[in-house]
């Protein structure tokens, strides 16, 4: 099962969005980054940037690139996100399933 690192005031939810609506299985585990839990050693084991969200495979891969490179290898890989984005005029398809490269 996917595990999803991430909590407030991190890109996540964009993540978590395409997880919910892939269907696809996670597990959501909560960092909080205004006490700094992403510096931990356990999380900087996974994630040396220290940076929110990572997500892991469920071959226990660490995904450390931007939200929107998360987004894009999940849509890819979830034949019901790639028929999402195909037909992507429809109206519940996120914002999302675009990738979120454009950020600050
Ligand atoms: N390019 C990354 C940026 C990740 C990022 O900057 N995460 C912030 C929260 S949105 C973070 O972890 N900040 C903690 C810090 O900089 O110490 C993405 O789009 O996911």
């Amino acid at each position: 099962m996917y595990i999803l690192h991430g909590g407030d005031f991190t890109r996540a939810p964009l993540v978590q969005w395409v997880l919910e609506e892939g269907k696809i299985a996670y597990e959501f585990r909560r960092i909080d980054i205004l006490n700094g839990e992403h510096r931990s050693a356990e999380f900087l084991a996974m994630n040396p940037a220290g940076l929110v969200p990572v997500l892991v495979t469920p071959e226990g891969m660490p995904q450390q690139e931007a939200a929107g490179g998360i987004e894009d290898k999940l849509a890819k890989g979830t034949p019901r996100l790639r028929h999402a984005r195909k037909h992507n005029g429809a109206a519940r398809v996120p914002v999302a399933l675009q990738g979120t490269a454009s950020q600050p």
